[in-house]
């Protein structure tokens, strides 16, 4: 496609504007002329090549050119007679650099705005731009319609007519067919025909395929006097001062993020938001890239504009902050979780004026792929290991469930619960002494040995990405401790929690009912310090779990073993009760944080379930585990569906509290 650009015009209206170059030359913005503009659009509209017809200051128009220096090919064609005749005769002049392709055809002093080139590139077939959204001008083009197709276009046309611009894409054969009679007119002999508009001839051709392309109320508009020149410029100001906002999860951009970043930043200077850590691992996964990274790569990206921080799924805080003119988005959040989001969104850009713009949504089979390699990486041992220390930094306070199996690992990954315009999803993985002890039919007495305590870890860690606590039970003989943090650490645990305890270890939900003994403080010290030694890695983090307030030795007990502990090197401090009342919980965290407002605390909240999250949090409570939630409730429906088997006989009535067969063979996706 070659553009067609009309500058032979003498420009006289403009008065003095154009007494030392062509009108096309006039500034419309700080940064721009008309000319500059328009040949700006062309090339990143991928137009490579144009024609311009001259005439007066041809030569300062030709160096013009030259300056600006732009990917173009610029074929200039002077009108010699350009005093006395109209642009029909400069076309006809430069016609055999025309015929034969399509054809961009704008008068040489016309502003549009980019997604009008971008509407009229894209029509499939011929089309000139009209807009039923102005009044119909007293002197310039109108085109008369019907059916969505020009008639004829001319300044002298007030019925069945719109208001239109020289602004034309033509197919090869609608434009032959054009100039053809341009070149009749032309050659006729008559001098007025060489003075009347192009369109003169268009008017005559019977057959005309050229779609009138309604813009509304977008900039497009010619510059005839130095009015027009004040009007058209305040207009473009507006039109470049647009914003447009768009967000950004991804910490891998692709041809698709390049592809629909291209579009949005026709519509105006382009703002994105990167999501947040902690949104992102909220309601994906775990991001590759940290925030600042995220951040810089959108930065470096042609045509971004500003990037900010967007701290959570909702935009509201952003869209308020900067009031977009626009907001672009795939249509996919139409249905699905986004949905409320969306409908927030649209709710904002209504309460000042701003637009949604949603493209078609194409799920990227490259993108799926990388997705998978990204969470792939993201089970690598070291690269899970460091992981609950900066969720911890990310979050303050982050959630663990219990896993026992490859199975129960999965649910630990992958529940996602939508709520508010957010997700929730647990952070991390408890492997449970109790619950792996259960799943093997055994008491949790430290019975079930380290080697097979691993080999659970191995099919749970063998198909989730989170960290991973274990409950590492007594930790053992100190001497059979360093081995096992050796081994946890290699692995990718992320952190081990030892109880304080020695002897024959009972579970704690036991309490004072059986038989229990506490470590002597020193001995347990030194098993923490042992533990320190060995490891290998800065990410490895060693928790001490205080069992006082379990065995009935008071608070002081508590806080003297927590500050003796995090003396001998521990990272982290659970502390446990089986007391409903939180109570004693809350006056140990009090107690613990005037002293030591770091070291992250752990609770397992079985007993004192009516705590929430965000109360724990705003106690400096920093890790909360769900220690044995699933086997819980896995136990009982197991138990029923066996027993409705032998009271029927049969399996039918059992069939309702079951999933269909036909989803367990499909709940776990053969391809990892
Ligand atoms: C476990 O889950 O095995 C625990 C927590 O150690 S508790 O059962 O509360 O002792
Ligand atoms: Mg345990």
């Amino acid at each position: 496609m070659r553009a067609l650009i009309l500058n032979s015009g003498l420009g006289s209206r403009m008065g003095d504007l154009t007494k030392e170059h062509p009108k096309c030359m006039t500034p419309v913005s700080p940064n721009e002329t008309i000319l500059s503009r328009q040949l700006r659009m062309l090339y990143e509209a991928g137009i490579t090549e144009a024609v311009m017809t001259t005439g007066a200051f041809d030569s300062v128009l030709v160096s013009e050119c030259s300056r600006l220096d732009l990917p173009l090919r610029i074929i200039f064609v002077k009108n010699p007679d350009y005093a006395q005749t109209n642009y029909i005769y400069s076309i006809y002049c430069a016609r055999e650099a025309l015929r034969g392709q399509d054809i961009l055809l704008m008068h040489g002093d016309l502003v549009f705005e980019n997604t009008v080139l971008d509407d009229l590139l894209a029509c499939e077939t011929s089309c000139m731009a009209v807009s039923s959204a102005v009044p119909l001008p007293e002197k310039d083009f109108k085109a008369v319609t019907a059916g969505g197709m020009v008639q004829k276009v001319g300044i002298e046309f007030f019925t069945d007519a719109v208001a239109a611009q020289p602004l034309y894409k033509l197919r090869k054969d609608d434009w032959d067919r054009w100039l053809d009679a341009i070149i009749a007119y032309c050659e006729s002999g008559d001098p007025a025909k060489r003075r009347c508009y192009a369109e003169n001839a268009l008017n005559e051709l019977p057959e005309k395929q050229i779609a009138a392309l309604d813009i509304g109320g977008r900039l497009c508009a010619e510059i005839d006097n130095p009015s027009d020149l004040a009007v058209v410029s305040a207009k473009l100001q507006a039109v470049e001062r647009r914003t447009v906002y768009m967000c950004f999860s991804t910490d891998m951009i692709h041809s698709g993020h390049i592809a629909i970043i291209k579009k949005a930043r026709r519509l105006g200077r382009l703002m994105i938001g990167v999501l947040s850590d902690e949104a992102v691992a909220g309601y994906k996964r775990f991001p590759l890239l940290p925030f600042a990274e995220r951040k810089a790569m959108f930065e470096n990206i042609a045509g971004v504009w500003r990037v900010v921080e967007q701290k959570e799924l909702s935009y509201r805080a952003n869209l308020e902050a900067y009031r977009p003119d626009f907001v672009v988005h795939g249509d996919d959040w139409q249905h699905g979780f986004q949905k409320v989001i969306r409908d927030e969104v649209t709710a904002v850009l209504a309460s000042y004026g701003g637009q949604l713009v949603e493209y078609p949504y194409a799920e990227d089979q490259k993108y799926r792929e990388l997705e998978r390699r990204a969470r792939a990486e993201l089970s690598i041992p070291d690269f899970r290991r460091g992981r609950l220390k900066r969720l911890l930094a990310m979050k303050g306070t982050v959630s663990a469930i219990e896993a026992h199996s490859g199975l129960t690992g999965l649910i630990a990954e992958k529940t996602v619960v939508y709520q508010d315009g957010g997700a929730r999803q647990f952070d991390a993985m408890w492997i449970s002494s109790l619950c792996d002890s259960t799943a093997r039919g055994k008491p949790d007495i430290e019975l079930v040995d380290m080697a097979s305590r691993y080999r659970t870890l191995d099919d749970i860690m063998e198909v989730t990405t989170k960290p991973v606590i274990f409950d590492g039970d007594t930790g053992g003989l100190t001497e059979h401790f360093v081995y096992t943090v050796r081994t946890l650490e290699r692995m990718g645990v992320s952190m081990v929690i030892i109880e304080d305890k020695t002897g024959l270890k009972k579970n704690s939900l036991f309490g004072t009912e059986v038989q229990q003994t506490q470590a002597p403080i020193p001995a347990f010290c030194a098993k923490i310090r042992a533990g320190k030694k060995a490891q290998k890695t800065a990410d490895f983090m060693i928790c001490a779990r205080i069992e006082s307030l379990i065995l009935e030795r008071g608070l002081d007990d508590a806080l003297n073993r927590a500050f003796a502990y995090t003396e001998a090197g521990a990272d982290a401090v659970m502390i446990h009760s089986r007391r409903e009342d939180p109570a004693e919980i809350f006056a140990f965290t009090e107690q613990f944080r005037a002293k030591d407002p770091v070291t992250p605390l752990v609770v397992v909240p079985t007993a004192f379930n009516t705590v929430t999250e965000e109360e724990f949090q705003a106690r400096g409570i920093n890790i909360v585990i769900y220690a044995n939630q699933l086997t819980r409730s896995g136990f009982p429906a197991m138990q029923h569906a066996a027993e409705l088997i032998l009271t029927h006989h049969r399996a039918k009535e059992c069939d309702a509290v079951c999933m269909p067969f036909r989803e367990i063979i499909r709940l776990i996706p053969e391809d990892i």
